[in-house]
């Protein structure tokens, strides 16, 4: 009696399976087999190569070919964190070194909204029209926030973005500007082995950035706006000191007049600044990057400080001194970051601030602490 209630029982509840099978809208269609015209073969050799980094020898070859491809794996290795790809990428750059350097380096900077990106189109344009080749980079270090601002320029640089003969790269993220800096240095060498003779690195006018650009190319261009009430801010903050050229952008429409204004309002204040050591005193001067005017006297400047600076070898000089600068800079930083690494000193930080602050110990005594502490163990 109970065996025949079980299996009543059993009977509806797989009636009501089925029922509800029916009835739903997802009803499952058997897969589909894989067509036999794509062999197992073809798709293990697929997936491998899709795995398998070309070697260093290909990367340097490719490199030296101008082949775009392999420049832009090869900045991918710069800035990968890997142990594996730092190294690929130092012995590919190293290749690289004998082949850079011939090009020039241009920085522009400028506060958000200025109009970079648009004198860059502009300016880069008028450039490959003259026969070169164009590396756009960035150093925002604001990047790792919006995942390098110079993506979204890129509608700005509609037409350099189809250009053949230039090759944009966004910011590198990074969480320090020292970091974005060796890895944009490195991309340069790249870059140049790669058969571009002109360097463009652009940055936001905010922290330390510009010290950075500045210290890694041959002109530094500052663009400005009339009347934007920040003449004095940059004066203070010397910015202008570093500019080789000051270009007051949006020379056009009703702002022509205050453009001229503030162009000899520059004029001024740069003549408060002594001759540089290149003997070359930096040129003001107004154009219009969304109407191309004046673009070219902005490339006439640049030409100009290269004649010179190549004939009185400052050019060579001041490359030579940045170098130098990039080495002690990298060891300091390395340096620094081994030392706050430290457990020891990590704890012992605290430890001595916290002294410090009940006035028990003085800061020199602290450091003095800190730093045997530190060498004791190395
Ligand atoms: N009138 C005028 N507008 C410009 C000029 N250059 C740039 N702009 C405009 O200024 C805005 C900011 O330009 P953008 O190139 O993105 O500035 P960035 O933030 O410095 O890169 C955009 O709306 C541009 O169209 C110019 O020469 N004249
Ligand atoms: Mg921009």
């Amino acid at each position: 009696m109970l065996q025949l209630s079980i299996k009543i029982i059993s009977f509806i509840f797989t009636l009501m399976q089925t029922n509800k099978k029916n009835k739903s809208t997802l009803t499952e269609v058997a897969g589909i087999k894989r067509p036999n015209t794509t062999s197992n073969v073809s798709i293990r050799k697929i997936k491998l190569n899709r795995r398998k980094q070309p070697s260093s020898k290909e990367f340097i070859s490719s490199i030296l070919n101008g082949n775009i491809t392999f420049l832009s794996k090869a900045i991918t290795l710069v800035e990968s964190t890997n142990a594996k790809h730092q190294k690929k990428a130092s012995k590919i750059i190293n290749a690289c070194l004998p082949h850079a350097n011939n090009s020039i380096r241009i920085g522009i900077t400028g506060v958000p909204g200025v109009g970079k990106s648009t004198f860059i189109e502009t300016f880069g344009t008028h450039l490959t029209n003259l026969g070169k080749k164009v590396a756009v980079l960035a150093i925002d270090p604001s990047s790792s926030v919006n995942n390098g601002s110079i993506l979204g320029d890129k509608t700005r640089m509609g037409k350099l973005v189809k250009d053949a003969n230039v090759f944009i790269r966004p910011s590198p993220s990074s969480n320090s500007l020292g970091g974005v800096a060796r890895k944009t240095r490195e991309t340069i060498i790249l870059c140049e082995a790669a058969g571009f003779d002109t360097i463009i690195i652009e940055t936001v006018g905010v922290g330390q950035s510009e010290t950075a650009v500045h210290s890694m190319v041959d002109f530094f261009l500052l663009l400005k706006l009339a009347g934007a009430g920040d003449e004095l801010q940059g004066i203070k903050r010397g910015i202008i000191e570093m500019a080789d050229a000051i270009v007051i952008n949006k020379a056009d429409s009703n702002n022509e007049n205050a453009a001229k204004l503030a162009k000899s309002e520059f004029i001024r204040a740069l003549h408060l600044y002594p001759l540089k050591e290149s003997n070359w005193s930096p040129k003001v001067t107004t154009c219009s990057a969304l109407h191309n005017i004046g673009i070219h006297s902005v490339w006439q400047i640049v030409s100009d400080y290269l004649t010179l600076t190549k004939e009185n070898l400052f050019f060579d000089k001041k490359r030579a001194k940045q170098n130098e600068f990039w080495l002690l800079e990298t060891i300091n930083q390395r340096l620094l970051d081994h030392f706050y690494r430290n457990k020891k000193i990590k704890k012992n930080l605290h430890i001595e601030l916290d002294k410090i602050n009940a006035s028990i110990t003085s800061p020199f005594d602290a450091a003095n602490r800190l730093l045997r502490d530190y060498f004791d163990q190395s």
